[in-house]
């Protein structure tokens, strides 16, 4: 017979901070936690190897420090027969084995999980206690009254109220360095020569708790896409401080020259691979600008790198978060450019002949990884392109990538890189041709394809369907006033050549395969 409870804390799965403000008045004599393993967050669409074993690792792990501190935490196990495999279910097992006074969670990563938790609490007609997630850096009070009086949301706004509201890189009312924003000197590619030798992210060998965990996605996920050989992703608050030093010693300088650059084989760059662990909120997004900052003063990285890397987490991650609660659920449905067609089935395997393509998604499939410029301007270009439906994207996003979480994931996918949203997050489509590529990566240098010519057999197909994009949406794009020379350019083409660029678009997409999972 379990002893009663006054509070049950329920911790879900990337929530996994005792730092929290929800646990302030835990009391270890009188509340427990209660966390669960259920087969429906792994299932309810296909999800990346990689991405189980991180979450369920980083889970058990959590549960174990709880444990150590004397916290009661009950734990549903995913190979236990009484599981009852969903949120849904599990929630009012819980409640009728602990009667608890009141429910109490810290704001769920999902608005989809928030209704669940709901209705599971009013079904039981208990008490149900929703704290803010006091992880991130701006609350969504704040964040909605920045956003309240606005008719455009421009990130950058955002961003420098962020960086006066907590004195980051401020000297007196102005910006270190003399300016907010150091893009500019942010664009460098690695040119011929390709990247100087960079020391990949810290790697964590897997101990017995992810070891028992690898066997058991091998053993009950056998068709989730992607691999474990490699993992080695940190999955405790230890080694995400870690990963953190390792970051800001060895890639945080170069991260803002080479920030959008691309290299093939290379799958971190300077990036700081931080993004799963701050999500899972082993590390949180302050104590990360801090390190960087530090870095700044201390004359181990310069301006520019600090201020793109701040920008990242206080402005850029905080604003998606604010965009999708403040949107929700609405936001959802979003397809502006009434994008129709179906995710292509290379975007799952990679067996296609563009090189930029396989690389990254064969970097998906070994590493549940891609950087950010991967993301927006090949993978997400490639699907706004073809025109994939934005909702799509979006769940094949939540399927390959370890970090993907429907607060972050949604903002950037449907937003951001699928402009669903009509230009809430971008004031136009991040649609680019070949050249793009060419231009901040060597891709095309092995690729059969030709980065400038738009028609023919060995057409580079970003460059066909990107012109073939602004032909089909022209009613809705041509008046953006940032889109004029494109349409410009689109305007100078013969009728001939416009022809022969919508029959192999047109080839190109009836040639494309369904997708293998969704
Ligand atoms: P770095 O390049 O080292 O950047 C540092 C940190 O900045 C990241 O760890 C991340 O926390 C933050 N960051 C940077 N850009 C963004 C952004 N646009 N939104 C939110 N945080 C940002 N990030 C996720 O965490 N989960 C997602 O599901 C996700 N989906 C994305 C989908 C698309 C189409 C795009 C364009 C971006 C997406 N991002 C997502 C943002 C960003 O690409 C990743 O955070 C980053 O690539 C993760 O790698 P990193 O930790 O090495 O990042
Ligand atoms: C992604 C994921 C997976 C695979 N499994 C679980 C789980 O078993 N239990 C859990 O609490 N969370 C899991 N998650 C994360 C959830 O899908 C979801 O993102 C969070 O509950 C949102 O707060
Ligand atoms: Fe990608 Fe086109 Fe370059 Fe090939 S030519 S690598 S498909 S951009």
């Amino acid at each position: 017979m379990s002893k009663s409870v006054r509070n049950l804390h329920i911790v879900f799965g990337d929530q996994l901070s005792d730092r929290l403000q929800a646990f302030k008045d835990f009391d270890a004599d009188k509340d427990a936690v209660l966390m669960m393993e259920v087969e429906q967050e792994a299932t309810y669409v296909p999800q990346h190897k990689i991405r189980l074993v991180l979450f369920f690792s980083a889970m058990r792990h959590f549960r174990d420090h709880l444990r150590d501190k004397g916290f009661t935490v009950h734990y549903a196990d995913l190979d236990d027969d009484n599981d009852r495999g969903s949120f849904g279910e599990e929630i009012p097992r819980w409640i009728n084995k602990l009667h608890p006074e009141e429910l109490v969670a810290t704001q769920p990563g999902e608005h989809r999980v928030e209704e669940i938790l709901r209705k599971a609490a009013k079904d039981a007609d208990l008490e149900l206690r929703i704290v803010e997630d006091d992880h991130f850096m701006c609350s969504l009070e704040t964040f909605r009254e920045w956003a309240s009086d606005r008719k455009s949301l421009v990130l950058e706004r955002f961003y420098r109220s962020q960086r006066q509201a907590h004195g980051i890189l401020m000297d007196g009312d102005n910006p270190v360095g003399g300016d907010w924003n150091f893009d500019e000197d942010n664009r460098e590619s690695f040119g011929k020569k390709g990247p100087p030798e960079i020391k990949a992210p810290r790697s964590f060998r897997a101990d017995e708790i992810t070891e028992a965990v690898i066997e058991m996605v091998e053993d009950r996920f056998t068709d989730s896409p992607g691999s474990l050989e490699g993992f080695d992703y940190p999955v405790t608050r230890k080694q995400a401080l870690e990963a953190l030093r390792d970051f800001i010693e060895y890639r945080l300088a170069d991260f803002g020259t080479y920030q959008d650059a691309m290299a093939k084989g290379h799958p971190y760059l300077y990036h700081s691979r931080l993004s799963c662990v701050m999500n899972l909120h082993l590390i949180d997004p302050d104590e990360i600008v801090e390190a960087a900052v530090s870095a700044y003063e201390d004359g181990y990285a310069p301006i520019n790198a600090v201020e793109g890397f701040v920008r990242q987490i206080m402005g850029w991650r905080e604003y998606v978060r604010g965009i999708y609660w403040t949107r929700m659920p609405d936001y959802a449905n979003k397809n502006h450019l009434d994008a129709d067609r179906d995710m292509p089935a290379f975007m799952w395997t990679g067996e296609t002949d563009m090189a930029c393509v396989a690389d990254a998604v064969g970097q998906l499939n070994d590493h549940a990884y891609a950087h950010h410029i991967q993301r927006l301007m090949v993978l997400g270009l490639f699907s706004l392109l073809v025109g994939v439906r934005p909702y799509d994207v979006h769940r094949w996003h939540m399927s390959m990538y370890a970090d993907a979480i429907d607060w972050v994931s949604l903002p950037n996918v449907l937003g951001m890189s699928q402009f669903g949203d009509g230009g809430v997050m971008a004031t136009k489509p991040y649609a680019a041709s070949g050249n793009y590529i060419n231009r901040m990566g060597d891709y095309c240098k092995d690729c059969r394809y030709k980065p400038k010519e738009a028609t023919g057999e060995d057409a580079c197909p970003f460059t066909t369907l990107f012109w073939d994009f602004l032909s089909r949406n022209r009613s809705k794009l041509q008046n953006n006033r940032r889109m004029t020379m494109m349409y410009k350019n689109l305007d100078r083409k013969s009728d001939a050549d416009r022809r022969a660029i919508r029959e192999r678009a047109a080839k190109l997409k009836d040639e494309m395969t369904a997708e293998a999972y969704l």
